[in-house]
C-alpha cells in the first residue's frame, strides 16, 4: 500500500499544499512538517503551514521565522493536504472542514496505530521518526526529478526529529539507516550544536522547579512500573505551559529495573494526558491502544477523560495486566 514514487509523480505534478501534523506537537511533529513545508517552497510549490496548537519552546526557534497559520484564517480551494506524523485521523491538528475538501491526502508516518487513512500513503513502523521517512522521501525526489531540495534549514529540521523521536540516538528506533540520514543531513549542513542547544540545554529555572515537584509524586509498582503525575495547579504554579512538561517521561523510565514509565499530565479537571514509555520488551503501543490511544511499541499515549486519580488507578490496573 505504500509508494513514494506515487508521492513524488502527484508532488511533481501538482501546485498547491497545506502541511499539518498532530495535537500537542513534539520535535518530530514539527521537525517532519516544517521540512515537508520548506522542500515544497523549494519547488516553488504554493503551501501553507496550518497547526491549530502551540509550538513547544525548546522546538520554537526552527519556527520563529515561519507563518504557522490557525484553520480559522484558511479559506483555499484545489489544495491537497499532506499530513505528517499523525498516526490517527483524528488527531490531525486542523478543522475537519480542510480535510474533507483537499482534493488529495496524504498520509506519511511512523506510528504502528495508523490505518493508512490517506489517498497516498507512506507509514513505516519501522522509521525511527517521522522525519526519516520524510529524508527517504526528498531524497527520492532528488533522485528521480534531478532537483535538489535538502538544503540547509530542511536538513536542520529534519535532524532536529530525528534527535528527539530517537531520544538523541538511544532508542531502539535508531538503526543503521538513521545514522547514515544524520551524516547525509550534517554534509548537507543541519546545525547539529545550535539544535542540541535549543532542545535539550535550555531548559527555564521553573522547569527544575516543576520537575521537583513531580519527582516528588514518584511511585513504584512491582518493582517494574513507575508513575509521575503533574497537576494542572503545579504547571500554572511554575508557570510552565501543558506543551513543555513531555521530556518529565523518560524519569519514569530510566529507574533500575523498572520496564514501563508512564506519566500523567492534567490538562484540564477531567482530562489527563498519559505518556508510556518501555525499557526493552513492553509494547506499550497496545496499552495505549486499550485506553483509546496510540503510538509506538516504546512510546505511546493516550488521554483520560477522568480525575488524575481515577487516571492513575485506570492505567496502572492496565499496565499491571501487560506486564
Ligand atoms: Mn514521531
Amino acid at each position: 500500500m505504500n509508494n513514494i514514487k506515487d508521492i513524488v509523480d502527484f508532488i511533481e505534478r501538482s501546485n498547491y499544499f497545506l502541511v499539518t501534523s498532530h495535537i500537542n506537537p513534539d520535535g518530530d511533529n514539527i521537525g517532519s512538517t516544517l521540512s515537508m513545508y520548506l522542500a515544497l517552497k523549494n519547488l516553488g510549490k504554493e503551501v501553507y503551514y496550518v497547526l491549530d496548537d502551540t509550538i513547544p519552546k525548546n522546538i520554537s526557534f526552527l519556527t520563529d521565522d515561519i507563518s504557522i497559520l490557525k484553520s480559522d484564517n484558511i479559506n483555499i480551494k484545489n489544495y491537497s493536504v499532506i499530513t505528517l506524523d499523525c498516526g490517527d485521523k483524528k488527531r490531525i491538528c486542523i478543522e475537519d472542514r480542510l480535510i474533507e475538501n483537499a482534493q488529495k491526502l496524504i498520509n506519511i508516518d511512523h506510528h504502528i496505530s495508523n490505518d493508512f487513512f490517506g489517498d497516498y500513503n507512506y507509514v513505516d513502523s519501522d522509521g525511527s521518526s517521522t522525519c526519516e521517512l520524510v529524508y527517504n522521501l526528498l531524497s527520492q525526489y532528488e533522485l528521480v526529478k534531478n532537483k535538489s531540495i535538502i538544503d540547509e534549514k530542511v536538513a536542520t529540521s529534519l535532524y532536529t526529529g530525528l534527535l528527539t523521536d530517537t531520544g538523541n540516538f538511544m532508542y531502539q528506533s535508531a538503526k543503521e539507516t538513521s545514522f547514515d540520514m544524520a551524516k547525509n543531513l550534517l554534509k548537507k549542513g543541519a546545525k547539529k550544536d545550535l539544535i542540541i542547544q535549543k532542545v535539550f540545554q535550555s531548559n527555564s529555572f521553573n522547569y527544575y522547579k516543576l520537575l521537583g515537584e513531580a519527582l516528588n509524586t514518584l511511585k513504584v509498582y512491582n518493582n517494574k512500573v513507575a508513575l509521575i503525575s503533574v497537576t494542572k495547579e503545579m504547571m500554572e504554579k511554575n508557570d510552565i505551559s501543558f506543551g513543555d512538561v513531555d521530556g518529565i517521561a523518560s524519569y519514569t523510565r530510566d529507574i533500575e529495573g523498572i520496564e514501563v514509565g508512564i506519566l500523567l499530565k492534567q490538562k484540564d479537571e477531567n482530562e489527563v494526558k498519559v505518556s508510556l514509555r518501555s525499557k526493552s520488551y513492553v509494547d506499550v503501543s497496545e496499552i495505549a491502544k486499550s485506553l483509546g490511544g496510540g503510538g509506538h511499541k516504546r512510546a505511546s499515549g493516550c488521554t483520560i477523560y477522568d480525575s488524575v486519580d481515577n487516571a492513575i488507578n485506570k492505567v496502572i490496573e492496565c499496565v499491571l495486566k501487560a506486564i
